[in-house]
């Protein structure tokens, strides 16, 4: 779907990790960004692959568009961000929200790295909130959108927007609020200020995890997730949304990556230094994450 001045908008669905990458481009121009794009890990064998990233700069190369931006929502606690190979590819500059210093502080203490920058440096841009920015001839806002994470922000892109861990599709709610700095109240929050969006806005979401099995699916509308979203239509206040969610968490095991991912992901994407042995290898705080589930 495109119309003048609208983006194009082209969803990659990973399986392993039910998220989904865009490449959002501008038809006249040819300028794109690329927004949560996955670097492949397997933590059974500790291989890496870039699958997911190679797919997105084959689809880049066959359609002769030019990679303006590479885009992250929020560290992601899922999967490792490939912001960091894809700028090593296109030359493009990286960014995320500003707040990732904040996200990074929490992690810098939980992992024990007392030399790690909490200051943001690994990426090229900081977006601050309702800070602008251009893809070819559209115009980008963005939004903070705290809750999920600390540092969460959505993109505006003419009529679309990606909401990445907000709202996922209407039958499946909302993301968990439970990571640390994570917060329900503000999960409600940054929901109303994209419900506040035109009704027919796009949304994109940032995973599909297909309840009841159903075929994956990643786009709906403001005014569908306000007639349908399981947790939104049905919540009236913030009390009672913030009830919901929390009691749901209380439920969830911790994401199987998440210690795994964080430590790269508040590096901008960057794997630790390989060792004197040529392998590189990731730290793991024992009991650092109280309270969380088991499955
Ligand atoms: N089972 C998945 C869970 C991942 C997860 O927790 N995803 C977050 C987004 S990063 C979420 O909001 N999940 C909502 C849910 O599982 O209901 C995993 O282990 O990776
Ligand atoms: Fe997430």
């Amino acid at each position: 779907m495109s119309a003048n001045g609208q983006p194009e908008v082209f969803g990659f669905f990973d399986k392993r990790t039910s998220s989904i990458q865009y490449v959002v481009v501008d038809p006249e121009t040819k300028a794109c960004a690329i927004v949560d794009p996955v670097f492949d890990f397997d933590e059974k064998s500790g291989a890496t692959a870039t699958r997911n990233a190679d797919r997105l700069l084959d689809f880049v190369r066959e359609r002769g568009l030019s990679v303006a931006w590479i885009l992250d929502t929020h560290p992601h606690a899922d999967h490792f961000s490939a912001a960091r190979y894809l700028k090593a590819r296109t030359g493009a500059p990286t960014a995320i929200g500003e707040r990732v210093v904040d996200v990074q502080r929490l992690w810098k203490a939980i992992y024990n790295l007392p030399d790690f920058p909490a200051d943001g440096s690994q990426w090229d841009r900081l977006f601050a909130d309702g800070d602008t920015f251009a893809i070819g001839n559209l115009k980008a806002r963005v939004m903070f959108s705290p809750g999920h994470t600390l540092a969460s922000v959505t993109y505006v892109v003419g009529d679309a927007a990606f909401i990445h861990d907000t709202m996922f599709m209407p039958d499946s709610g909302t993301a968990r609020a439970d990571f640390p700095g994570g917060s329900a109240a503000w999960l409600w929050n940054s929901i109303q200020d994209i419900l506040a969006l035109p009704d027919e806005t796009r949304l994109f979401t940032g995973h599909d995890y297909q309840p009841g099995g159903r075929e994956p699916r990643w786009e709906s509308t403001v005014a569908e997730q306000k007639r349908s979203n399981t947790h939104v239509s049905t919540c009236r206040t913030e009390a009672e949304f913030v009830a919901l969610r929390e009691g749901r968490d209380r439920t969830l095991p911790m994401p199987k990556l998440i210690l795994h991912a964080l430590q790269v992901n508040i590096d901008g994407g960057r794997l630790p230094e390989p060792e004197a042995n040529g392998k590189r290898y990731l730290k793991f705080p024992l009991d650092a994450l109280e309270g969380a589930a088991w499955d």
